[in-house]
């Protein structure tokens, strides 16, 4: 009898100007389990951790909620709400790229914690300097 649980992942981040690496993550994430949360960082969090969003909040949210592979957007406001949130979600697996190996271990003794390969050779800082480029054109 298959085991009908339903496994759920969480992850977290920015996801401002969307490309291939956060697709990427997504999906990969969203294989993990049946259920994709994710805790998209609010403007004033992106601030703490030393970002500017080109996209408010509602923006970025509105382009994850159109993913198939993301069942439900959480607003991330601080670094300490990831347990709270695990524990109030009855999350399975936490999925994070490989930039943040180790830095979420802490999680371990609630979740399973999975860091996977970052996508090589794109970045939101680097498609930002690509449109200022053209812009100079
Ligand atoms: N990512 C990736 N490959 C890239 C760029 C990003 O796999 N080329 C992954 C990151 O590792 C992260 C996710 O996509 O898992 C979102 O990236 P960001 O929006 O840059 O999020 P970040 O600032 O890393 O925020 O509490 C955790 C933080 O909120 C993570």
């Amino acid at each position: 009898m298959k085991n009908s649980k339903q496994v759920r992942v969480i992850t977290y981040g920015s996801f401002d100007i969307l490309h291939r690496g956060h697709i990427r993550l997504i999906e990969r994430a969203r294989a993990l389990g049946d259920y994709l949360i994710v805790g998209l960082s609010t403007n004033e969090f992106n601030h703490v951790k030393g970002k500017i969003s080109v996209f408010d909040y509602k923006d970025r949210a509105v382009v994850l909620k159109s993913l198939r592979a993301v069942d439900k957007v959480i607003p991330e406001r601080t670094w300490e709400q990831k347990i709270r949130d695990v524990r109030r979600y009855k999350v399975d697996v936490f999925a994070i790229g490989s930039d943040w190996k180790g830095k979420f271990n802490f999680l371990k003794p609630y979740c399973r914690v999975v860091y996977l390969p970052r996508t090589k050779g794109i970045s939101t800082s680097e498609v930002k300097s690509r449109i200022l480029k053209i812009k100079r054109i």
